[in-house]
């Protein structure tokens, strides 16, 4: 039996309504006691009902009351959803009133977590739900729907079903060899069904891994040395003059951040401090911040002066970036040329001026190029969403790899069961079908409350 939780879930705030949700055997009487209006536990289920909160005799807020009784609900229990005026007192006011009848303050996430335990959800769309709420772009918001709607989940159920049937005729293979009227599997069909699940799954991964974008945007971090233009060039991306501009080396001490979206995709630009040795210590405490941003990045923008020779910096920074993905800014092209360009044999190279904007269009051009950010789709292709999905899907190549060659180098057929057990109980890892409870404890908590 599940306990009553309770929680705000809408945001806190000013606002035309807030929803004060509650989940759990017993949570209809619980509001019915403060509810004066119909009585809640003769209403029908799926009805809104008008009446008021009260505690004791007075009156809290007037509010319609959703009466969903089980199993039919977003957790399979019982849940009873209060709207009221938003606002934070009466809000707050309502939630304390049920706290007091009874209801325990729900954890981040827990009614989700809910959904998942009593089996109405998997875990795959248990994390399409997080991806809704977190989506900050409309491609991101596609993908997660797609993910909520089942999409994914019917393909790894599909793998799984398939794995069962070889396992069955495995079996029957092994205990009833004399039967000469079974379907007998031959080894050249598990050797097949193995060879394309794996190269399905290898697809998907791939896919993945290139629309792993739509979900967490690309970080793309500004470096160069003090002065030569980065803070402009921020300012110029981003449309507006967020970090400060001046004409005094280092000024720029603590990174400052902006976001935009290009071809649908979130672009988290941070501008960072000049690089150069410097003894001031906030000034070197910045510069330890930039190098550090440049191994957290996606994409990494290297700026350089047009307008000056390159320095033993600009080439050691040309060094640190260059196992990464980076574009090579030639920066304040309306001043005469001084820099070596071809010393720089880079293709990734665009020329910028950043008191006529020109060559910012090039620049996030550049970026849609490299990153192919206009043939990402959300649409109609099945992906792992998170790092969790992907890391277990990957972990089913080496054994499909192994049943293979167990299968070329005629293995005992029943070893070869024992692998196909596995790649079908990490398959089910995805879906949540067997869990420990510190990783879904983990992950439910990264949910907003009354989610
Ligand atoms: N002529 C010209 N001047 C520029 C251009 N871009 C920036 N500047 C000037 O260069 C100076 C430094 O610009 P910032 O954007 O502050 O340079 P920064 O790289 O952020 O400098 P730090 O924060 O000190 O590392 C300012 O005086 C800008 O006006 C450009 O394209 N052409
Ligand atoms: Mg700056």
């Amino acid at each position: 039996m599940n306990d009553i939780i309770v929680a705000i879930s809408t945001a806190l705030g000013k606002g035309a309504i807030s929803i004060v949700r509650l989940s759990g055997d017993g949570c209809i009487e619980l509001v019915n006691k403060c509810f004066k209006g119909k009585d809640l536990s003769k209403v029908e289920s799926h009805t809104i009902n008008f009446g008021y909160i009260m505690d004791e005799d007075k009156v809290i807020d007037q509010v319609l009351v959703s009466v969903m009784k089980a199993p039919k609900t977003y957790t399979r229990e019982d849940v009873v959803e209060i709207n009221c005026h938003g606002g934070i007192a009466a809000t707050n006011k309502i939630l304390e009133v049920m706290v007091l009848n009874g209801a325990r303050l729900a954890l981040p996430g827990e009614f989700t977590k809910r959904a998942f335990l009593n089996g109405r959800i998997d875990l795959v769309e248990a994390e399409a739900v997080m991806d809704i709420v977190n989506s900050k772009t409309e491609k991101a918001r596609e993908q997660s729907i797609s993910q909520l709607e089942g999409k994914l989940t019917g393909i790894i159920r599909k793998f799984r079903q398939e794995l069962l049937e070889l396992l069955a005729n495995i079996e029957v293979n092994i205990d009833y060899p004399e039967y000469e009227d079974i379907e007998v599997v031959t080894i050249n069909d598990i050797k097949d069904k193995v060879k394309s699940m794996r190269e399905s799954l290898n697809q998907i991964i791939k896919e993945s891994e290139i629309r792993k974008v739509i979900k967490d945007g690309i970080n793309v971090a500004i470096v160069g040395r003090p002065n030569v233009g980065k803070s402009s060039i921020l300012n110029r991306l981003l449309g507006e003059n967020k970090a400060i501009v001046t004409d005094i080396a280092g000024t720029t001490r603590d990174i400052v951040e902006g976001s935009i979206t290009l071809s649908g995709i979130q672009l988290n630009f941070i501008d960072t401090a000049g690089i150069r040795s410097t003894e001031d210590v906030v000034e070197k405490y910045g510069v330890e911040k930039s190098i550090e941003q440049i191994n957290r990045s996606d994409l990494v923008i290297l700026v350089l002066n047009n307008n000056e020779k390159l320095t033993d910096e600009d080439i050691s920074l040309i060094e640190k970036v260059e196992n990464k993905k980076y574009i090579i800014v030639i920066n304040k092209k309306d001043l005469d040329n001084k820099l070596e360009v071809d010393k720089l044999n880079n293709d990734n190279v665009i020329y910028t001026d950043t008191v006529s904007f020109d060559g910012i269009d090039s620049l996030k051009n550049k970026i849609i190029e490299l990153f192919n950010l206009d043939e990402i789709e959300s649409s109609n292709v099945e992906i792992f969403t998170n790092t969790r999905q992907i890391t277990l899907a990957k972990e089913c190549l080496p054994i499909l790899d192994d049943v293979e060659k167990g299968i070329i180098d005629e293995v005992p057929v029943d070893l070869v069961a024992i692998d196909i057990k596995r790649i079908w109980s990490k398959l089910g890892e995805i879906l949540g079908e067997n869990y420990s409870d510190e990783l879904i404890d983990q992950l439910f908590s990264q949910f907003c409350l009354g989610k």
